[in-house]
């Protein structure tokens, strides 16, 4: 089909997003920490059209920190999108444009709306493979830099053996 595409993200690809930089840098590089499929029906930046994808995010973590997407808002800010949990658990992180820090729990059949201005990232906190569908608007793009290491103000670190929510100064 046309328009098809796919990426994946390796941990040497994350660099600085991962609060324990100790432990990253004790880790392979090229493991593979989520790959997306998506499909671009057509060109970016069209205006009024939509994409659909596929993530999956694999289990594990750097240090205490479970793996995560890098994250990003939408480049043209006011676009939303959905997300809609196939397989796994996870966490949502949202962060809007005044700070405020918060999380939707994913789990198999969860589904959410992500305004436009809010930055997202996913993190899996079980033990296998989490997968996510999303649908945005064709013209939306992304914008990386929110999560330049910082720019999310949390964190979902293990504790005691559970995912914990935790709010950061970054
Ligand atoms: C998703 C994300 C995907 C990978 O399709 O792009 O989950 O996350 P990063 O883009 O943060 O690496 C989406 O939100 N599209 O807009
Ligand atoms: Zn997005």
């Amino acid at each position: 089909m046309p328009g098809l595409r796919s990426s994946e993200k390796k941990l040497g690809q994350l660099s600085g997003i991962f609060r324990d930089a100790q432990a990253f840098r004790g880790m392979d590089p090229d493991t593979i920490v989520y790959r997306v499929w998506w499909w671009e029906p057509v060109p970016g930046g069209t205006e009024g059209g939509l994409f659909w994808g596929l993530t999956e995010i694999q289990p594990g973590s750097v240090g205490d920190e479970y793996y995560m997407t890098h994250g990003h808002r939408h480049a043209v800010l006011d676009r939303a999108e959905f997300y809609g949990t196939t397989v796994g658990e996870g966490m949502l992180v949202l962060r809007d444009e005044s700070g405020r820090s918060w999380f939707e729990a994913m789990k198999p059949g969860s589904l959410h709306y992500i305004s436009g201005r809010v930055a997202h990232r996913v993190v899996n906190t079980g033990d296998v493979p989490l997968r996510f569908v999303a649908c945005w608007p064709s013209d939306a793009g992304h914008d990386y830099q929110i999560a330049g290491g910082k720019g999310f103000g949390a964190r979902v670190l293990r504790q005691n053996g559970k995912p914990s929510f935790t709010l950061t100064e970054e």
